[in-house]
């Protein structure tokens, strides 16, 4: 309970709100009025008065009129949770991508508000027989909204087509989306593993927009690797859904890096939180066909650095998550436990991921096969290529799935072990 409030607390501070109090009540059935008992109400005017604040911030989320009376009753602004989210996000989108897709969950957000405000007005003015001015208002305003819901749709699904056509044009190289609870230090190792200086902050939501940067893991491999907007408990799902353009970079990688705070207290429940999301998400299924196969998850656990005993800590938890990996993705000159060794265990195990996705195989191409050939070219990295008896051998990078499927029209393809 303590560490919910507590996340609350952090989002206001996101939000530019300072924490002046808090107060909480067990309630096994919220009342339809207040959410609150009427007792509580009391309690929570009396704190107001006394610590002159000037808003109410719930972690449950608030149905219209519950909203609207406990502003009536307190005098203050009230905010739940799910709001409280939407104007984080308002005030940190920058892309043009982002703004539209927060536009568009607040708009959602908005409609079923807008019908209680109006159907609440329209009673106070009650007349019988008539179609008051405000019933033909509301029509007229939930029009236009779902008209713009509509645009905004339309336009994010077009930005998600050229996101799509855009992936499909770049050169074979693995790719992998970091994605985690929020503050979890995504960005940071993104940051520490490219060497770029990429936006960190001690906030939540630091990050909205997919970033994508190439990586050398060693041995001659590149990853691309993309940052990702951070979960939260409770997310409220028409944002979830709204940033479907973005997420998809995520769905579309051949793995996940899911980010961990190691040292937070409640890892635990936020690792389940973002399983959770991902699920909805429906992120462990391929949209490809050819590539049905379950994408692979690593477990990254960071903020190692903060671990009393980072190596006891890491054998615990591979009993449960097989591939996990410490990392410490702050600068190391900051790091106050040296052992805890930054973001080299990761880059190998993206090292041995790229191998493994991306092995090189020797492909015999038979005469007259040129458009075989020029496919290689195109969806693979030819190594070497070599004039044999009926054809040529082709030595090359290429992805696992496309091996599979080349043995699968019978062509000839080894793999040196
Ligand atoms: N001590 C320590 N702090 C870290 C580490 N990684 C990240 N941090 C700090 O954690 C905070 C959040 O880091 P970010 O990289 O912005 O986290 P994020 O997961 O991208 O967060 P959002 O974009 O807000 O979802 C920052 O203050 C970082 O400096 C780490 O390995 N050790
Ligand atoms: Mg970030």
């Amino acid at each position: 309970m303590d560490e919910h409030l507590e996340e609350l607390g952090q989002l206001a501070d996101t939000a530019g709100a300072a924490v002046v109090g808090r107060t909480f009540q067990r309630i096994e059935a919220p009342t339809p009025t207040f959410y609150l008992g009427q007792g509580k109400v009391e309690e929570l005017k009396g704190m107001l008065t006394r610590m002159g604040s000037t808003l109410v911030l719930f972690d449950e989320p608030l149905s219209p009129a519950q909203g609207t009376n406990l502003e009536q009753a307190l005098a203050v602004r009230v905010m739940d949770r799910t709001e409280v989210i939407l104007d984080i996000f308002a005030t940190r989108a920058r892309s043009a991508e982002a703004k539209m897709q927060v536009e568009l969950a607040q708009l959602e957000y908005l409609l079923p508000r807008l019908t209680r405000m109006w159907t609440h007005l329209s009673r106070i003015r009650g007349g019988i027989g008539l179609r008051g001015p405000g019933e033909t208002q509301l029509e007229t305003d939930r029009r236009a909204i779902r008209r713009k819901i509509s645009v905004l749709k339309k336009r994010l699904d077009d930005v998600a087509d050229h996101r799509a056509n855009q992936r499909q044009g770049r050169r074979p190289c693995p790719s992998a989306a970091l994605v985690g609870y929020t503050n979890a230090g995504k960005s940071s190792v993104l940051r520490a593993l490219s060497g770029d200086d990429i936006f960190v902050e001690d906030r939540l939501f630091a990050t909205l927009d997919t970033l994508t940067r190439e990586v050398d893991v060693g041995g001659g491999y590149r990853f691309r690797l993309s940052d990702t907007v951070g979960f939260i408990r409770k997310l409220p799902h028409h944002l979830v859904a709204s940033f479907r353009a973005t997420l998809e970079e995520a769905r579309a990688a051949d793995l996940l890096l899911h980010v961990i705070d190691a040292a937070h207290p409640a890892w635990e429940e936020q690792v389940e939180v973002v399983e959770r999301e991902l699920r909805i998400a429906d992120f462990g299924l391929r949209i490809d066909k050819e590539r049905p196969e379950r994408k692979r998850v690593i477990y990254v656990f960071n903020k190692a650095d903060l671990l009393p005993d980072p190596d006891g800590f890491l054998a615990q938890v591979r009993e449960q998550y097989p591939h996990a990996v410490l990392t410490s993705s702050i600068p190391q000159s900051a790091i106050r436990n040296p052992q805890s060794g930054g973001v080299d265990g990761l880059r190998s195990i993206l090292r041995t991921s790229a191998q493994a996705l991306r092995p090189v195989a020797t492909i015999r191409v038979p005469m007259g096969e040129g458009k075989l050939l020029a496919a290689l070219h195109r969806d693979a990295e030819v190594l070497q290529e070599a004039q044999v008896d009926g054809g040529v051998e082709v030595t090359a990078r290429v992805e696992a799935w496309l091996l599979g499927k080349l043995r699968r029209q019978g062509i000839d393809v080894t793999i040196p072990p």
